[in-house]
């Protein structure tokens, strides 16, 4: 079993995507353990961006990812779940992400890129803790 944790970004829940990303998800056959719409304050925006706090993007993505809420979810499937929803939403950037992906096709701005999905299980894990707090493994 694999989990990963898996946000539809203000964007997406601005834009009434969320149905579409999560149907992605759950036709590849991956399963909804728990889900959580918020709104994601600049506290557990830093915990959850810890690594890019501070780059020079940083303050733009704090307040993209604040400004409305989002749609947190835990996401399970088998071993390699992280890597099955990072190859479903593309790379980074909408606009270099290819056809067939969550990002190549419904976006074209890289900090409006729609979605999030943890890079590892180590962050699977770390980021889990951060949006499900009570979640037990
Ligand atoms: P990803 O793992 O694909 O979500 O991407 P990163 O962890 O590298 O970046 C996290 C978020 O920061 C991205 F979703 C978009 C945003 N970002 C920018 O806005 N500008 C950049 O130059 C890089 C990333």
């Amino acid at each position: 079993m694999g989990k990963t944790l898996v946000i539809c970004k203000p964007d997406a829940v601005e834009r009434g995507l969320v149905g579409e990303i999560v149907s992605r998800l759950e036709r590849k056959g991956l399963r909804i353990a728990a889900a959580r719409l918020l709104r994601i304050d600049a506290e557990m925006a830093a915990a959850h961006y810890a690594e890019h706090t501070e780059k020079p993007f940083y303050p733009e993505l704090r307040d993209f990812i604040g400004r409305s809420p989002s749609l947190a979810l835990v996401i399970e499937g088998p071993a390699d779940t992280v890597g099955m929803v990072r190859r479903l939403m593309g790379p980074t950037d909408p606009a270099l992400a290819p056809p067939g992906t969550i990002r190549g096709d419904l976006g074209t701005r890289l900090t409006e890129n729609l979605v999030h999905g943890s890079d590892s299980d180590a962050s699977s894990e770390r980021e889990i803790a951060i949006f499900f707090p009570s979640r037990r493994a």
